[in-house]
């Protein structure tokens, strides 16, 4: 018994073509963004993967299958749907079973490329470590399969709405490559620089592609992580978001907010707290994001 992996026709004949395919994930539409900005961006950042020469492939759970490339009556489903499931590596399974309707998050997401023999996947920012994790133990998952499955994903670094200290600390403790593009600063999603220095860097995509495939020589079993910067004209400056930020994390605390629903919470309280402006930024970094993992699926292609 194999895997329930069901393709799009045109990421089907790309990979057995041996032609870059670029993963994209789904709770970024359900969870990360409003309707109809989230379809609006879907939509935009697959256009970009082709614009660049790839194939896109939007993951998500549907009928008991994992949808690997998305039609665009499944796509506005998800995008307008209100009970979906936020899947990461302990509820995939279940969704699964249950015949659930789920989205994919960055560990889920790349779990399903691999099944796949997806390379690369990109997508906003990751989860990581929750300020206050002393406390709460909020670690998302996103951190640990970084560690065990072989995708490259290319984010705009965390969140400051994370301890982006601590988040580096485990993403080194799980053996994971974190590589900012073409900067030493460690990107904080809606602003270019975090003000730590990455623990790595690269300038071009080919070098990025050899990294990876380097590790499959070498046996490793995780994947990188790219910390690909906003670009300048997007960006929010970090002394304009922090106040932002420390509102929407004071009411999450006051609110009682846990577990699953903090992201979200905190992405919609934002998106209030800057009159949109965070969800343009997110937009214009996302779009980013599958450009740069676009020519590195070429590159990883190319030298095979
Ligand atoms: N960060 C964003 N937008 C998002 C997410 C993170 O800027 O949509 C989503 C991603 O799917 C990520 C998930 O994998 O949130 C992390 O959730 P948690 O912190 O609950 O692990
Ligand atoms: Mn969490």
């Amino acid at each position: 018994m194999t895997a329930p992996l069901t393709y799009a026709p045109e990421v089907r004949a790309a990979l057995d073509a041996g032609r870059p395919v670029v993963a994209l994930e789904s709770t970024i539409i359900t969870h990360g963004m409003p309707f109809p900005q989230n379809l609006e961006t879907a939509r935009a950042v697959e256009a970009e993967v082709r614009a660049a020469g790839a194939v896109p492939a939007t993951i998500a759970v549907m009928g008991g299958h994992i949808h690997v490339g998305l039609t665009e009556a499944e796509l506005e489903r998800l995008a307008q749907a209100q009970d979906v499931m936020k899947l990461s590596r302990a509820d995939l399974a279940v969704c699964l079973a249950n015949n659930g309707v789920g989205a994919t998050t960055v560990a889920a997401t790349m779990i399903c490329a691999q099944l796949a023999g997806i390379a690369v996947f990109a997508t906003g920012g990751i989860g990581g470590v929750h300020r206050g994790a002393e406390d709460t133990f909020d670690i998302s998952a996103d951190l640990a399969e970084l560690g065990q499955t072989a995708v490259t994903v290319v984010a705009a670094g965390a969140k400051a709405i994370l301890d982006l200290p601590k988040t580096l600390e485990v993403l080194e403790t799980n053996g994971v490559p974190v590589i900012a593009y073409g900067q030493n600063d460690l990107p904080a999603f809606w602003s270019r620089s975090s003000g730590l220095r990455a623990p790595l860097r690269a300038d071009t995509p080919a070098e990025i592609a050899a990294a990876h495939l380097m590790r499959a020589r070498l046996g490793l079993p995780g994947g990188q992580l790219i910390a690909n910067p906003i670009p300048p004209e997007a960006e929010i400056p970090r002394a304009e978001i922090t106040p932002l930020i420390e509102t929407a994390l004071a009411e999450a605390t006051a609110q009682g907010i846990a577990a699953k629903a903090v992201t979200p919470f905190l992405l919609a309280r934002i998106f209030e707290l800057t009159g949109g402006r965070s969800l343009a930024a997110n937009i214009a970094l996302v779009l980013n994001n599958a450009r740069l993992a676009s020519r590195i699926a070429a590159e990883i292609v190319a030298q095979r």
